[in-house]
């Protein structure tokens, strides 16, 4: 008999409620397609049967969460939930004051209105799109100071989220600290392949904004899939509990950004965490004219509940060995029938590197955009354009962003699907890449002034 070599790991959680999914005929997908103008966040969700599209709300919750909701106090003010939350908050994370928000632009929305003047600089380690649109609204401009490698899709290094020092310093001696509000830190980097940063190059951006005076403000979005690379990737850190991991990345930082809706395992939510007293004044201040009351934020008591427990379920190693075990399956599967995938895989999500995978189509015919409504066709499957739809338009200029990722996105919700749908993930993109030399790209007939990416609309090229 023949014997089995390898030891596997598998999912800490087993199955207990299922949704079930629509399947649908190549001509149901066509039609679908076209009504969605090639946009796959246009298309309605039970035309989809594997939606890949984000891991943005779209986690399974654990039965503890749900009963969690249950203990929902829905009292208008000082609700029991948020004083959870706070002491999660504390706990894990550290921050001193906790600002709820509906979702992470909630939080960006306050951050960057209290914090930015006209005439600022941002940097950052590249930009995600809604946190770079309040920056800009709020008259400030954003700058990559991110690692070259973080740009090349092929290069393995393996904190691709690290910020550059030197271009960040220069850009400190070009335009002065003080229109420098904050460094804004993601972790991971989600636009560059959800890549980590090292904690070595977090604590020496700490080391030069602190000489200078500047704050770092944390998109902590997934800072603890982070956390997990900084694990099993960094010296030293490898005897270290995750738990320790987070509380010292947060600890280089004045406060963060939140969207709960990754991370932290729940459906909705996001907040603001803060240091600084008089930050958190204004804040809590602004939040009531955009959010609600200072406990709660937008947010029902029971969604505050939820988040408290999510945060101590998503913190558990097991958990995110199988979450970024389940991305890294996929990834290995695809660079074995060498589809060109951005390198190393990240934490949430596979990156097909559009412009190898279509390099027949000019980055004006939208060769990720083409690519996601091509999967869509093909399978059922969803995925989401990260290239020159979500990168916009240069707010002085008015033209395109060209940007040197032209990606599709295949995020992965959190105990959501199961090894046989990345193993039918893995074959529909096998399906495509085999008849790429017969795909033609896209034009744009409708483009929203605002995030674009979300509502644009799309014809064939003939
Ligand atoms: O979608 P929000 O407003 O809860 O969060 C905005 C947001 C902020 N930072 C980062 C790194 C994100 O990834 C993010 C939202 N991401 C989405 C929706 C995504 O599909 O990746």
């Amino acid at each position: 008999m023949e014997k089995l070599k390898k030891r596997s790991w598998a999912e800490p959680f087993k199955i207990k409620s299922v949704e079930l999914l629509k399947m649908t005929t190549r001509e149901d997908r066509e039609r679908a397609l076209e009504e969605a103008g090639y946009n796959t966040f246009l298309l309605k969700s039970e035309d989809v049967y594997i939606d890949l599209l984000t891991d943005s709300g779209t986690n399974a919750m654990s039965d503890v969460q749900w009963a969690g909701l249950m203990v929902g106090d829905e009292a208008y003010a000082g609700s029991k939930n948020f004083y959870h939350l706070e002491e999660k908050l504390h706990q894990y994370y550290g921050y001193k004051y906790l600002v709820p928000t509906h979702q992470g632009r909630g939080a960006e929305h306050m951050l960057s209105q209290i914090l930015i003047k006209k005439g600022d600089y941002i940097p950052g380690n590249m930009y995600f799109t809604t946190t770079r649109l309040h920056q800009e609204l709020a008259g400030g401009t954003f700058v990559d100071v991110i690692i070259d490698e973080a740009h090349d899709p092929t290069n393995l290094h393996p904190f691709k989220g690290n910020i550059d020092l030197q271009k960040l310093e220069s850009l400190i001696n070009k335009v002065g600290a003080k229109k420098i509000p904050y460094v804004c830190i993601a972790a991971t980097v989600n636009m560059a392949g959800g890549q980590p940063i090292s904690m070595e190059n977090l604590r020496q951006v700490r080391e030069l904004c602190s000489k200078h005076g500047i704050k770092i403000f944390f998109d902590a979005t997934r800072a603890m899939e982070n956390a997990y690379f900084i694990k099993v990737r960094e010296q030293g850190y490898g005897n270290k509990s995750m738990a320790e991991i987070l509380r010292e990345m947060c600890s280089y930082t004045d406060g963060c950004t939140m969207s709960a809706k990754k991370d932290l395992l729940v459906n909705i939510g996001g907040f603001l965490a803060l240091n600084d007293y008089d930050i958190f004044e204004e804040a809590r201040n602004m939040v009531v004219v955009y959010e609600g009351l200072h406990t709660y934020g937008g947010l029902a008591g029971r969604d505050m509940e939820a988040m408290a427990l999510g945060i101590v379920e998503a913190i558990q190693e097991d958990h995110m060995k199988a979450r970024i075990g389940q991305v890294e399956y996929v990834g290995e599967k695809l660079q074995s029938i060498g589809v060109p995938i951005v390198l190393p895989v990240g934490g949430h999500a596979i990156f097909l590197d559009a412009k190898k995978f279509l390099p027949h189509l000019q980055q004006i015919e939208f060769p990720a955009q083409t690519l996601a409504a091509e999967l869509y066709l093909e399978s059922g499957i969803r995925s989401m354009e990260r290239g020159i739809v979500s990168a916009g338009r240069n707010k002085d200029t008015g033209d395109h962003y060209y940007p040197k990722l032209e990606l599709v996105r295949l995020t992965f919700p959190r105990r959501v699907y199961t090894q046989a749908h990345c193993d039918v993930t893995a074959e529909a993109v096998e399906a495509v890449y085999e008849r790429r030399n017969e795909i033609k790209g896209l034009e744009m007939v409708y483009e929203p002034k605002y995030l674009r990416f979300f509502q644009a609309r799309f014809k064939r090229k003939m």
